[in-house]
């Protein structure tokens, strides 16, 4: 990319949970920001989003929306992806893209920072953030990898509302309270009620029986981590928390490790912050993690049923190194 003083960045979806987010994390991180424009459908064209301290005016995402921009962060699901990513190629911006439109796209790179930065190099104008579940697994899993070849991977997700959206965020707030209070109250967002219970159940089922962000966790962490040999098995659920997802993850490795070997690997570990110690209750909590910017690993124990395992509890910020903070640090990269 042309090196500049500042460039000019559009943010597609600036008025969702992610673009919100996205437009946080430039203004706290600095990016050498000229212009800053805000996108998104006529539902919320003309209101205002806040940059810096500035009131900016969300404008509508139209073809051609994207003159004079260097870089487009979209955030607006995979169909608007789909059709406007191209145009903003075309146009001489790069992409990242948030959605899951382009991330298995052999022409792709699909990028988390700490762990495949060399990646952007053959990129063609778009690069993918992979999924929120998957990114903090693998800044997780990747210095565990290195150090003693990981074969297989068990992981069972417990992901926030907010990985949906902003109308999750508000269904679970609503179901709540009329819950407490006794009232009657409906399921719109999600298939069943959010409040109170989990749902295992996240994106659509495949005839497999696997869901589809099941089956992202296993593609994306493959090409991420570039190897196909690393087999992943993936059940993923929906648990009434606004911000933050955790995983608990099994891993089968090819050397033996023990867990106090793993935590002093993971301690070391880029975008990784160690949070174990059981005798005063501390592990990664997703209420805790809300609003922070590493991956949190806790109750790191050994495996007893294999030869080489280990147990981890791993949890992050969706909106920001799920989603937000992770597409910033590939915009970083690629400007540095
Ligand atoms: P959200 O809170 O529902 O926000 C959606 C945003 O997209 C809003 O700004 C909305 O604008 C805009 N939008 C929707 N349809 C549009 C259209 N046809 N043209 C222009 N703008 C449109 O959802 P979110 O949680 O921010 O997620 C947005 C997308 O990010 C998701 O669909 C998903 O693909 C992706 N995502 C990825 C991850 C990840 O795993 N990395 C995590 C979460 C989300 P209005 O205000 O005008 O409606
Ligand atoms: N269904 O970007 O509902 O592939 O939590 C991210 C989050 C898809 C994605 C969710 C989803 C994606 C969710």
């Amino acid at each position: 990319m042309k090196k500049k003083s500042a460039y000019n960045v559009a943010v597609v979806g600036a008025t969702g949970a992610v673009g919100t987010e996205m437009l946080r994390i430039l203004e706290e991180r600095k990016f050498p920001v000229d212009r800053v424009l805000p996108l998104a459908s006529a539902r919320s064209a003309g209101e205002d989003v806040s940059f810096n301290g500035q009131d900016i005016t969300v404008k509508l995402l139209e073809k051609d929306s994207f003159a004079g921009i260097d870089i487009v962060l979209f955030s607006a699901g995979a169909d608007t992806s789909k059709e406007f990513a191209p145009l903003a190629v075309d146009a001489g911006a790069i992409v990242v893209d948030n959605s899951s439109a382009w991330r298995m796209d052999s022409h792709v790179p699909l990028v988390v920072p700490e762990v495949n930065a060399h990646a952007l190099e053959w990129h063609n104008g778009i690069i993918a953030n992979p999924n929120c579940s998957t990114i903090q697994m693998v800044v997780a899993l990747q210095p565990l990898h290195k150090a003693v070849c990981i074969k297989r991977v068990v992981v069972t997700t417990f992901q926030s509302v907010s990985g949906t959206g902003k109308d999750a965020m508000e269904e679970l707030a609503d179901q709540s309270r009329k819950l407490m209070s006794l009232q009657e109250s409906k399921a719109t967002v999600y298939p069943h009620h959010i409040a109170f219970n989990c749902l295992p159940h996240i994106d659509d089922f495949l005839p497999s029986g696997y869901t589809k962000e099941e089956m992202k966790m296993v593609n994306e962490t493959q090409k991420i981590m570039e190897d196909a040999m690393i087999q992943v098995t993936a059940t993923t659920v929906r648990v009434p928390v606004f911000v933050s997802h955790a995983e608990s993850i099994n891993i089968e490795t090819k050397r033996r490790l023990t867990a106090n070997e793993a935590r002093a690997i993971l301690s070391e570990a880029p975008g990784v912050q160690v949070y174990d110690d059981p005798s005063h209750q501390i592990y990664p909590l997703q209420i805790d993690v809300a609003g922070t910017d590493a991956v949190y690993v806790g109750r790191v124990r050994e495996d007893e049923s294999i030869a080489n395992g280990l147990n981890l509890w791993v949890v992050a910020d969706n909106l920001r190194k799920g989603a937000a903070l992770n597409a910033v640090q590939i915009a970083e990269e690629l400007i540095r």
